[in-house]
Order: C-alpha cells, then sequence, then structure tokens
C-alpha cells in the first residue's frame, strides 16, 4: 500500500520515529488511510488517541477521497484494545455517553460521506468492534478476533450501541457476545457476518485497496447518499420517550454499582474481577 500523507499530520518520514502521531493519514490516489499508532497501550481508544482520529478523518475529507481505509500499525498483534480504561471514571456519570470521545468517533465514521472499510490484522476488543462495525464494511485476516467486553468490567453498554450491533447481527449471536465476553475468531466472524471477507494476512492490503479502488471508480455522489440513507434508515429507530428513560434508568443503576468499580480496579491492578452482583 503506497500512501502519499497529508495535513493535519506532518508527513510522516520514510520510518516515522515511534513518538509519531497517535493516528497517521495518508493518500493513495483517491483513497485515504487512517493508521491507529499507538502500540505501547495497543491502540486503547483515549481521548487524545479519538481527536486525532476525528480530525484526520475530516482532514481526509477535504482532499476529495472516495474511499477510506482504517487499520493499524504494520505488525501489530492487537488492531485496538477497545474505549481507555483509564478513562472510565466510575461515579462521573454515564461511561459511554453522547458526548464520550468514542461515541463522538462512531457518529464521524458513520456520517463520513466517503465509504469506510475497516481492515483488520490482529485482535479487536470492546468499543473497537463498535468502531469496526461502524465502519462500512470489514476485511480482515486469520489473525483477527472480535470481542465486545462490558460485562467483563461491569460496565452498561448504550442503546445506540446495542443498536449498531443489531444492524449487523442476528440477537443470538449479539446475546452470546455480549453474555460470554469471549473473542469471535476470524472463521466464525466471516460466518456470522461480522466481517465481509476473510483473506490470508500476506494479501489483506491488496485485497483491502482493491476494494477501496473500485469504489473510488464510482459515482462519489451516488455512493454517498446510499450510505447516509442506510444510515438515517437504520439508526433511527423509534422508542418511546417512558421506555429510554427506564433503560437509561437501569443503566445508571449499573454504572453506579461497585461491580463497575470493580472492573476497572481489577483491570488497573491486572487481576481477575470478583463480581458481587451490586
Ligand atoms: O501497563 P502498561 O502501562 O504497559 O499498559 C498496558 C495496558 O494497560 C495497556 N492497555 C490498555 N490501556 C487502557 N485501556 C485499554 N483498553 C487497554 N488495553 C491495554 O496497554 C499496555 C499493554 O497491555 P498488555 O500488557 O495487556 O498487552 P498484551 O499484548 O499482553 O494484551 C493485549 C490485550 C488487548 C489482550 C490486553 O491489553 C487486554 O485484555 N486489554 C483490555 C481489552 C479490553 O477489555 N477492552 C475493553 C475496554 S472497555 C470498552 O472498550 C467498552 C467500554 S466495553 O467495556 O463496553 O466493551
Amino acid at each position: 500500500m503506497t500512501d502519499t500523507p497529508v495535513s493535519p499530520a506532518p508527513a510522516p518520514a520514510a520510518k516515522p520515529a515511534p513518538a509519531g502521531p497517535l493516528v497517521s493519514a495518508a493518500l493513495d490516489g483517491p483513497v485515504g488511510i487512517l493508521t491507529l499508532n499507538n502500540g505501547a497501550k495497543r491502540n486503547a481508544l483515549s481521548e487524545e488517541l479519538l481527536d486525532t482520529f476525528i480530525s484526520a478523518l475530516e482532514g481526509l475529507q477535504g482532499h476529495n477521497v472516495r474511499a477510506i481505509i482504517v487499520r493499524a500499525a504494520p505488525g501489530m498483534g492487537v488492531w485496538s484494545a477497545g474505549h481507555d480504561i483509564r478513562e472510565l471514571k466510575h461515579g462521573a456519570g454515564d461511561p459511554l455517553g453522547y458526548a464520550d470521545p468514542l461515541e463522538r468517533a462512531l457518529r464521524a465514521i458513520r456520517a463520513c460521506p466517503a465509504p469506510v472499510i475497516a481492515m483488520i490484522h490482529g485482535t479487536v476488543w470492546g468499543g473497537a468492534l463498535d468502531l469496526v462495525l461502524s465502519c462500512d464494511m470489514v476485511v480482515a485476516d486469520e489473525t483477527s478476533s472480535f470481542a465486545i467486553t462490558p460485562a467483563n468490567l461491569g460496565l452498561p453498554y448504550n442503546t445506540t450501541g446495542l443498536l449498531h450491533f443489531l444492524g449487523r447481527l442476528p440477537l443470538n449471536l449479539i446475546k452470546e457476545m455480549f453474555f460470554t465476553a469471549t473473542p469471535v475468531k476470524a472463521e466464525d466472524a466471516a460466518r456470522w457476518g461480522i466481517i465481509n471477507h476473510l483473506v490470508p494476512s500476506a494479501e489483506l492490503e491488496t485485497y483491502t485497496m482493491g476494494i477501496a479502488q473500485g469504489i473510488a471508480t464510482k459515482a462519489p455522489l451516488a455512493v454517498a447518499v446510499v450510505k447516509e440513507q442506510l444510515r438515517v434508515l437504520t439508526d433511527y429507530q423509534p422508542v418511546a420517550a417512558q421506555v429510554f428513560e427506564r433503560l437509561q434508568e437501569m443503566r445508571r443503576a449499573v454504572y453506579a454499582s461497585h461491580d463497575f468499580q470493580e472492573g476497572i480496579d481489577s483491570f488497573l491492578e491486572k487481576r481477575k474481577p470478583v463480581f458481587r452482583g451490586d
């Protein structure tokens, strides 16, 4: 994948220094490439990384790109470890509220006029799976796996996020993923429909770029309007105000619970959580 670096990130040198931007943006003709670059923290989705991601995504749109690929830096065994757990605070209200940086990034991807393709080498955890499912397509290799993990933290996932899953997977598979927090391996992810294509690692970049370049030859206005129609038709499910309030009340009890604090503490103390159910 040959790319030409674009602003806002300073043009990376041939081999960007390890302390390079958390997310780098590049152009390969009409295809934009966003690369997650925080290997030391397994591309944990911190506010800083996500703000960089959102501005890089918006920056690419200024270059009239026709398709965008989101990837981790080459050779990383973890595509993204999900929401930065160090930024999840017990007693600070909804951990996945509308203004949360991860929620802002998901909305930016879903509102981007150009199709966004997630290219997955390595493991995907928690909110990073919601980010991957917010992309328009997913191409992955045999090293990939996909886990949604609020049950490991005692965290109440948000209703918008559940709608993202309902828009992609059968209910029984969503329940298995949320209730067990077990990573879904590449073969099953392909069979379940989490990913569009499962390709060998050696072909992942070429295959993904091939799809992106194919899209880039199509009428961009027609592609963008279908993307927006599908977003509106899937994201806006009518929910009665009283029902929404009841769900929020249930979530409030969970994110105020001892178990949520235990989930965060156990991760930071690198030990297994002991959930008491209160
Ligand atoms: O100890 P240092 O400072 O070197 O940092 C370690 C980890 O603490 C850090 N790190 C993270 N920091 C914040 N948030 C994270 N999610 C996170 N994940 C990792 O990265 C450094 C290297 O981690 P280490 O030593 O564990 O790497 P590894 O290669 O042995 O293991 C990679 C993972 C991904 C298997 C392991 O790091 C892991 O299990 N991470 C947590 C994955 C996870 O549960 N993610 C869900 C986050 S919560 C979320 O996304 C949603 C809100 S929800 O809960 O609803 O799904």
